[in-house]
């Protein structure tokens, strides 16, 4: 069975957001569009800690941008994000919501960044969502979203890892892009891993 992955298309994550992907909300219609194509659909939502150590605000004197050891992993430093329980750590109040399975929260453990639906970034944390999709019989996964250039990025990665069959939908997941060129090679490593890329129409 095919799986539709949505992830973290939340306000923060939009234009106006804390962390604004730029046109992010141009994907909001065509991933409406493909939903109507799934049975099943889940979503991620990044959903951290006020206190969490992926926030440049919580390493005075480090800029966004920036980078700390946070717990041994190098750690690029953000702008306060997707805070628990905030306006911006909602979804888009465009974005479908009635069909989807279940929501898998991530970034909640204050000590480790999560840019994966499945994993913590040191790889200890497992949110549950590919025991979750191997329980259900999915085989497939189709993943969009934001941002191309992380979290769909080690999400789309650790699929193929756990075992699924894992398609990019590229017209339907956009870059935050700290550099001009970081959608492209994003792109490249999925596909270097072994992602599929296709285009939405041809689903
Ligand atoms: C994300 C940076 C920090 C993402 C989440 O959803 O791509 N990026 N937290
Ligand atoms: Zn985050």
């Amino acid at each position: 069975m095919k799986a539709l992955l949505i992830v973290d298309v939340q306000n923060d994550f939009l234009p106006g957001g804390a962390l604004p992907v730029k046109d992010g909300d141009l994907i909001i219609p065509i991933i409406n569009k493909l939903q109507k194509k799934f049975s099943f659909i889940v979503a991620t939502q990044d959903w951290h800690p006020e206190n969490h150590g992926s926030f440049a605000a919580n390493h005075g004197g480090h800029e966004i941008g920036g980078f700390v050891q946070l717990n041994g992993v190098k750690q690029i430093l953000w702008p306060v994000h997707c805070v628990q329980e905030s306006q911006g750590a909602e979804f888009h109040q465009d974005l479908d919501k009635e069909k989807w399975i279940r929501i898998f929260q991530k970034g909640t453990n204050p000590l480790v960044d999560s840019y994966s639906g499945f994993f913590d970034n040191n790889k200890n944390g497992d949110t549950g969502l590919s025991d979750f999709l191997k329980s259900e019989g999915v085989r497939e996964l189709y993943v969009c979203g934001l941002a191309a250039d992380y979290c769909v990025k080690f999400t789309v990665i650790d699929g193929i890892d756990e075992g699924f069959t894992t398609y990019l939908i590229t017209d339907a997941t956009k870059a935050v892009n700290l550099q001009e060129d970081d959608f492209e090679k994003a792109l490249e490593e999925m596909e270097d891993h072994g992602a599929i890329l296709l285009d939405s129409s041809s689903i």
